[in-house]
């Protein structure tokens, strides 16, 4: 009788670490979604006004933005090491063309945009592109 009710003490133990696994894998594994994919929204907000997050380095990070019209806008260009023709920024529409420095932060005051409007900024030879689309 004392043997049994020692197995029956070990099932009872062992069922409720089974649940405890089980339970545990359905917590862990009910995770939140993803980050979005690829177009990482790179605006943000700052009083009245939004903050547009460019990298330049072998080319422009990323590439197609999106962001807010009718609303002021900087866009702050990062480099870091960057010794490639992307530190030549132009933005031709808005009369930007800049020798970016090879490290730092770097920003252009952007006006409000109607909606719809898309800004083009290449490197000097026109190799490395990106978009501003304001909606
Ligand atoms: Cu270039």
């Amino acid at each position: 009788m004392e043997v049994k009710k020692s197995v029956a003490n070990n099932i009872l133990i062992a069922i409720v670490i089974l649940v405890l696994i089980v339970g545990g894998f359905f917590l862990f594994s009910n995770k939140p979604e993803s980050t979005p994919n690829g177009n990482v929204n790179a605006v943000s907000t700052s009083g009245d006004k939004q903050i547009i997050d460019l990298t330049a380095k072998g080319g422009y990070s990323p590439s197609v933005i999106t962001a807010e019209a009718n609303k002021e806008t900087i866009l702050r260009v990062s480099t870091n090491s960057t010794f490639d023709c992307s530190s030549a920024f132009t933005i031709p529409k808005l009369g930007i063309n800049k020798m970016l420095p090879a490290s730092g932060k770097t920003e252009f005051p952007i006006a409000a945009q109607a909606p719809g409007t898309e800004i083009d900024g290449t490197c000097s030879m026109g190799m490395y592109s990106f978009k501003i689309k304001f909606s």
